[in-house]
């Protein structure tokens, strides 16, 4: 069988955050599977707001055109907020998963409630609207943020991902749910380890749409350009944006 290339797109800037990813993207893969983590050159340093996702998004729309180009089989928006992702889906012919609607299917397969653990409070309102978009807000207790900013989770001290296992611990103890989701994509090394002292799934997005890629790729599956995903109506876009979003007319 064909060895199947998932595009990992990091809309921030930082490297670090993206070999984390990269990290555990690689470790839940196949074997006939090739991570290609990618971050953009210029953009937000971390995606905490609507305002950064917005900045964000234009780079994901280059990163899914370069990638298309390349002929990658498929994409993965690896920010909690899935950014861009129905536009993502318009411009891609191979399937585009988010990590938070990732994370939320599989955490409703193993579990009927689940608690969402991210990073500032002021994203815990896009973690609800997703809630509320993909229909899973009947299956979330609570979205609880531990009031650091993404980019603590790359510091190197440590503290971040302490408060990540404390606010874990109390959720397991307190939210009388039987799944965590981690909310923030540089959080998704310490999915194992937590699912393994608080014996319970504690699901991280970037492992469950590397997942989900790999059977969505297995059953041959792609976008449906029947309808509204279909590709953009090429209608002449001006600007540096032009060339890198505009698809080689067929
Ligand atoms: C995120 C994420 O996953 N990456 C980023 O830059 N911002 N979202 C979040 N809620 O922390």
């Amino acid at each position: 069988m064909r060895r199947h290339r998932i595009q990992l797109i990091n809309p921030n800037t930082s490297q670090a955050m993206t070999e984390t990813m990269a990290h555990t993207a690689r470790a839940i893969a196949g074997s006939r599977v090739e991570i290609e983590a990618v971050c953009p050159k210029e953009g937000v340093p971390s995606i905490e707001g609507h305002f950064d996702e917005a900045v964000a998004t234009l780079g994901i729309l280059q990163q899914i055109r370069e990638g298309e180009d390349r002929g990658v089989d498929g994409h993965i928006i690896a920010c909690f907020g899935d950014p861009g992702l129905l536009a993502a889906r318009e411009l891609a012919k191979g399937p585009v998963l988010g990590i938070a609607e990732a994370a939320m299917h599989v955490a409703s397969l193993v579990a009927t409630r689940f608690s969402i653990v991210t990073t500032l409070p002021r994203t815990v309102i896009i973690a609800r609207h997703l809630l509320h978009r993909y229909g899973f807000h009947e299956h979330c207790a609570a979205v609880h943020a531990i009031d650091l900013p993404v980019l603590s989770l790359e510091d190197g001290s440590g503290m971040a991902q302490q408060k990540v296992r404390d606010f874990c611990s109390n959720v397991k103890h307190q939210d009388n749910v039987g799944a965590i989701i981690l909310g923030c994509g540089g959080m998704a090394d310490l999915a194992a380890e937590l699912s393994e002292t608080l014996e319970m799934p504690v699901i991280d997005g970037v492992g469950a749409a590397v997942s989900l890629m790999e059977s969505l790729l297995n059953l041959g599956v792609t976008t449906s350009k029947w309808g509204d995903l279909d590709f953009p109506r090429n209608k002449g876009i001006t600007g540096p944006y032009a060339t890198c979003l505009t698809r080689p007319s067929p």
